[in-house]
């Protein structure tokens, strides 16, 4: 019996501790520790690594990666070439655009069999779009930006015979030091054939409206519809990895997320595929409430192989400093892509009261 209260009272330490470390500040810790780059992967590591479900042909006759990349950017100098491109590419889409609300680009697409198929993107990475009967779906291919390009021009038909298809390259980012946005993107094989049979691609086992490629890749449970136990389907949890709650600390971080968005947002809740990545190992941050849809990734080694490869986080929060005389007033920073602000945060009377002390842009 001893030995189990002591066993009780370890667990409640670790707890405590883990809480500490991962949402505050301490003299030892940093306020932010950067994303740190492994080399890029060789083509053998690619090969090595690469999905169960999905099949690499070279091709004899192809568009290099130099070629496609540079030709669909052609007009970006031309304004009046630019505006023709933009506006056909709108008409092209209208109607994955409307039925998708705007949470993909494109890059091509077909109709096969009544199907509208399109290859999509979105921040996270590679989709096949579909919509048939009027009701739209989206499958995540699981493939890495990091390893895997694929043309703007694709010369074959992206559907054929239960596979999708498309044609592209092998490639590497490697990324330059202080300067976000200048990484260097270049292809290390070309003349690459991808395919996946469509069963595969399109396989829920669970159920809930996301294939288990996009549940594997982000730490979802593709077995269970609700993941995180909290009564929410995966589909319809705007916080799917963790079960929310509701605390001094978690309104501090609901209060410092993104507040506004380039589209219509009474459609957060209908755009099932557009999520706003974060890393974090902080229990407060994990349960935050949030009227967009959120992924709360581990920044350690319980990243998933998609994850590790895959750099798909944008804005980050440092972890809480607290202030060394007043008891309620703590610090805390918010890291987007192009620029810092380090916030004072007072708590009184149940609400928190945030001045900026210093903003950078870089
Ligand atoms: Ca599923
Ligand atoms: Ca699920
Ligand atoms: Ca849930």
């Amino acid at each position: 019996m001893k030995k189990y209260i002591l066993f009780l009272f370890l667990t409640f330490i670790a707890c405590k501790n883990s809480i500490e470390e991962d949402c505050f500040q301490n003299e030892d810790n940093k306020i932010f520790e950067p994303y740190i780059e492994e080399s890029p992967f060789s083509v053998n590591q690619i090969l090595d690594e690469k999905p169960e479900y999905l099949e690499i042909n070279n091709l004899k006759k192809f568009r290099s990666f130099k070629k496609d990349s540079i030709e669909g950017h052609t007009y970006v100098y031309d304004e009046e070439k630019s505006k023709k491109k933009y506006e056909d590419y709108q008409a092209k889409y209208k109607d994955f655009n409307d039925k998708f609300f705007g949470q993909f680009g494109y890059i091509i697409r077909q109709n096969e069999n009544g199907v509208d198929y399109a290859l999509g993107r979105n921040n996270l990475g590679f989709w096949l779009l579909k919509i048939y009967n009027n009701q739209p779906k989206a499958y995540f291919l699981g493939l890495s930006f990091s390893h895997y390009y694929i043309n703007e021009v694709q010369e074959l038909p992206i559907i054929n015979h239960g596979f999708l298809q498309f044609e592209g390259s092998l490639v590497k980012i490697v990324k330059v030091a202080g300067l976000p946005g200048y990484d260097d993107y270049s292809a290390i094989e070309d003349g690459k054939l991808f395919k996946i049979k469509l069963a595969d691609l399109e396989k829920d086992t669970d159920n809930d409206g996301y294939n288990d490629i996009f549940e594997n890749s982000f730490g979802l449970d593709s077995k269970n519809a609700d993941s995180d136990g909290d009564k929410i389907n995966d589909f319809d949890d705007m916080n799917p990895l963790f079960k929310s709650g509701k605390s001094k600390f978690t309104s501090l971080y609901e209060e410092l997320l993104p507040k506004h968005f380039v589209f219509d947002e009474n459609n957060l809740k209908r755009m099932h595929y557009f999520f706003i990545p974060y890393e974090s190992n902080c229990e407060y941050f994990q349960k935050i409430n949030s009227k967009f849809r959120i992924l709360i990734l581990p920044d350690n080694s319980k990243k998933t192989d998609y994850l590790k490869v895959t750099d798909i986080v944008n804005g980050r929060f440092s972890k809480i400093k607290r202030d060394k005389k007043v008891a309620n007033k703590f610090y805390i920073s918010t890291f987007g892509s192009s620029s810092t602000t380090d916030y004072s945060a007072e708590y009184k009377k149940g609400k928190w009261i945030f001045t900026i002390i210093s903003q950078t842009t870089v």
